[in-house]
């Protein structure tokens, strides 16, 4: 068998996906999602300019070898754009040979270790109040996990709390908006929200939260102390993670449990996090971590030392990459949860799937591959438009991690 295509299709039926499609000389192709939020066509160059010659005439078959080759014979290693682009190489390679094999991508990675893949959704409100109300519809709809955020007193915007409840979109204009933070405010307000939703829910749910980058070491350990007595499922990007030290600080101070990750592309990022046991649960997922072999491989060495998957799966992430994060999910014996933030109805619609939800959990479905396919001509309806995710200051002006 031989790759005879690899064609990149840019669409944003209500945001921007970057997909590759690997053909074969035998008419079977498979997809893997590329898109990295914000940056999106630098990836699409890597791979049209870059990738895509060097993979025709190559046997689809050699997942692992293809990796390596892209891996290490680009010179230069690492980094979000080089490794969206080889994992979703990746991930069409395993989607074509689980559909030479004709089964669900699952049995290929050991099959079925779980009935399904335990996922959180969502819930954002301006206030305490509305977010109370978005959780009690996630009880509703059944989820058994659910993220909470709420705007903070005395702040115009902040992350996590948005116009459209249902499908939280932060990239959102043309030019970065500019948000404004105060990590005061911030930390007296967060624990009176899980305070609020404990007292009306109980604690039969799983709680998450993210903190999204913005607080130093000490400062989280502050909030995870004082997120203690409401049980949090996880205490989520803390801190920023370029120094992976800042976690042992957090870890000495706090039992609520710590995820990170989800901008983190190889199993280099989180070696300390997880050799040293300063995190509970891994967020990288398949788009932005080298496909499903590298994943796989960060996960393996994840679960001897206690650490689950916690993967990312916002928005930007496409219908490709969250089939794949399924079928993983679903054969991983350290899975712990998947995020799931739902797509619009015009994405659904650009990338049939297999995968669907029941309960609180996800099913990746069991038709041949990992069940995601893309509608090219409904796809071309949508042309690329730029969008930026938000900056992040400080009230007297300084750039913050947004
Ligand atoms: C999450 C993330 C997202 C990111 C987004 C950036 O936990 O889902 O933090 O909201 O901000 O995916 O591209
Ligand atoms: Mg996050």
């Amino acid at each position: 068998m031989k790759i005879t295509d690899a064609k990149v299709i840019v669409t944003c039926p209500g945001r921007n996906f970057v997909t590759l499609k690997i053909t074969t000389d035998e008419g079977l192709y498979g997809i893997g999602d590329a898109t990295l939020n914000g940056r999106e066509l630098s990836v699409v160059s890597y791979l049209e300019d870059h990738i895509a010659p060097c993979l025709i005439g190559r046997d689809p078959h050699q997942i692992e070898d293809i990796w390596q080759y892209f891996y290490r014979g680009a010179y230069w290693r690492t980094g979000p754009v080089t490794m969206a682009a080889i994992a979703a190489v990746d991930t069409a390679l395993w989607d074509i040979k689980a559909k030479v094999a004709n089964m669900p991508l699952y049995q290929l990675l050991g099959g079925k270790s779980r009935n399904g893949v335990m996922v959180y959704g969502h819930a954002n409100g301006r206030d305490i109040e509305e977010t109370v109300d978005e959780v009690s519809k996630y009880v509703d709809l059944g989820y058994k996990a659910i993220r909470a955020q709420s705007g903070i007193p005395g702040l115009a915007s902040t992350y996590g709390v948005s116009k459209d409840k249902m499908f939280y979109e932060p990239a959102d204009a043309d030019m970065p908006s500019e948000n404004v933070w105060s990590t005061t405010k911030y930390l007296d307000h967060a624990p009176k929200l899980f305070e609020t939703l404990r007292e009306k829910f109980g604690f039969d749910y799983h709680l998450l939260h993210d903190v999204h980058h913005r607080l130093t070491p000490i400062e989280a350990a502050r909030l995870g102390k004082s997120l203690e007595p409401y049980r949090l499922f996880w205490m989520e990007d803390a801190v920023p993670a370029e120094n992976q030290e800042n976690f042992r600080l957090i870890r000495q101070h706090t039992t609520t449990p710590l995820a990170v990750g989800e901008i983190f592309n190889t199993i280099w990022d989180c070696r300390t996090l997880i050799q040293e046991q300063l995190i509970d649960y891994i967020r990288t997922t398949v788009v932005h971590a080298g496909g499903i072999t590298h994943l796989r491989r960060i996960l393996d060495f994840a679960s001897i030392y206690n650490v689950r998957s916690g993967c990312h799966g916002a928005t930007d992430l496409s219908p490709a990459c969250m089939g794949a994060s399924l079928h993983l999910g679903l054969a991983a014996p350290n899975f712990g949860i998947q995020e799931y933030m739902r797509h619009t109805p015009e994405t659904d619609e650009v990338f049939p799937h297999a995968y669907s939800f029941k309960d609180g959990y996800l099913h990746p479905g069991e038709t041949p591959g990992h069940g995601v396919d893309i509608n090219e001509d409904l796809a071309a309806k949508y042309p690329y438009s730029r969008a930026y995710l938000p900056v992040n200051r400080l009230e007297d002006g300084t750039m913050w991690n947004w």
